[in-house]
């Protein structure tokens, strides 16, 4: 007996079974809790934001999909079985999802959208200088698959792109500094801070008053502004209110918090300027991830390599 199931308990589980289905019709598509059946007959799971401790009972899984490009969920899981490869998505219609929510949000900052619609509801003609894209420096921290396709298209609209990663990239017209020993000279030059690295120990943390602190205040908006699709656990939340309020930021955009949903007490709720999003910057297609997952079961059964396996020890 082999089955695949799906641990999503908060995606609409129907939907994502059904297309499942749809791109398999020969594979025994099963959802925990309800349809899951005897454990064993699980080969297969697809995960999101599955409660810890379930995993472990699929004793003959061969893979474990996240049904997201994020593994954090995954292997947050202390009895997650130690020896079956994950696979991530990478894919280009959720890298297609992503870029243009970072291309959306550092425009409209760049063209200060916000405070045009705020001039609206005042009934305010108000004609504000504007200002070139080539004048800004956009720094993008995880310059990986979802980093380098918003660092390309971000060129394309004509802003200095530079980027920040572990490893040096090579794209053409951005600058790549790698490591901790580049890290404040990538700050330094950065006027709109874009994160969209994976939550690790390493990036815990890592968006707080000290980094904003070291940020470029040469752009023509005269302080800095940041946009977090990456992950909620690497921004101090009191931190970035502190320095919106103090103006060490110009503005930011969160998409991602340390506590999602945002609790409806939260004070960042109430700054004018925060643009707050549900995370839903990319999205993963039931469709589309289905057949990604579609494709590499039958490459797999074949014989092949897996792709975009996860790395454990580095956490992504
Ligand atoms: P990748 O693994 O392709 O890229 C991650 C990048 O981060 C790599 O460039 C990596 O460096 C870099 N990185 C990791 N750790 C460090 C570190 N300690 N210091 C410096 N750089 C580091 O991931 P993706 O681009 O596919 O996705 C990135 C993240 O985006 C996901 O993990 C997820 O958290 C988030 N995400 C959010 C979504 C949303 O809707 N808000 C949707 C999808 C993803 P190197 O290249 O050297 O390995
Ligand atoms: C992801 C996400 O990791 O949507 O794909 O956050």
């Amino acid at each position: 007996m082999s089955a695949f199931c799906f641990v999503a308990p908060s995606w609409p589980m129907d939907v994502w079974a059904s297309a499942m289905r749809e791109v398999m019709p020969q594979l025994d598509v099963r959802v925990w809790p309800d349809t899951v059946g005897n454990p064993q007959d699980i080969t297969y799971a697809a995960a999101w934001l599955a409660p810890p401790d379930v995993l472990k009972n699929f004793s003959n899984l061969k893979v474990i999909f996240s049904l997201g490009a994020g593994v954090d969920a995954i292997l947050s899981d202390p009895t997650l079985p130690s020896q079956v490869p994950i696979v991530r998505v990478n894919d280009p219609d959720l890298t297609n999802r992503m870029s243009e929510y970072i291309v959306l949000h550092v425009l409209m900052h760049h063209r200060q959208q916000r405070r045009l619609d705020a001039n609206q509801k005042a009934r305010l003609w108000d004609g504000f200088a504007t200002h070139a894209a080539k004048d800004i420096t956009v720094g993008i921290m995880g310059l990986g698959v979802l980093g380098q396709d918003s660092a390309m298209k971000l060129k394309a609209m004509g802003f200095q792109v530079v980027g920040w990663s572990r490893s040096r990239k090579s794209l053409p017209g951005v600058k790549s500094f790698a490591g901790s020993a580049q890290f404040e000279e990538f700050l330094q030059c950065t006027d709109i801070l874009v994160s969209l690295l994976p939550a690790t120990p390493q990036t815990e943390g890592i968006i707080n008053s000290k980094l904003i602190s070291k940020l470029s205040r040469r752009g023509p908006l005269g302080a800095p502004i940041l946009i977090n699709a990456g992950r909620g656990r690497q921004q101090n939340e009191n931190d970035i209110l502190a320095a919106l309020n103090s103006g060490a930021l110009h503005a930011a955009t969160l998409d991602v918090f340390g506590k999602e949903p945002l609790p409806k007490e939260s004070p960042l709720w109430g700054n004018p300027n925060l643009t707050i999003t549900p995370h839903v910057a990319a999205d993963s297609d039931p469709k589309t991830i289905c057949g990604y997952i579609q494709k590499q079961i039958s490459a797999f059964e074949e014989g092949g390599p897996l792709q975009n396996l996860v790395d454990r020890q580095s956490g992504y």
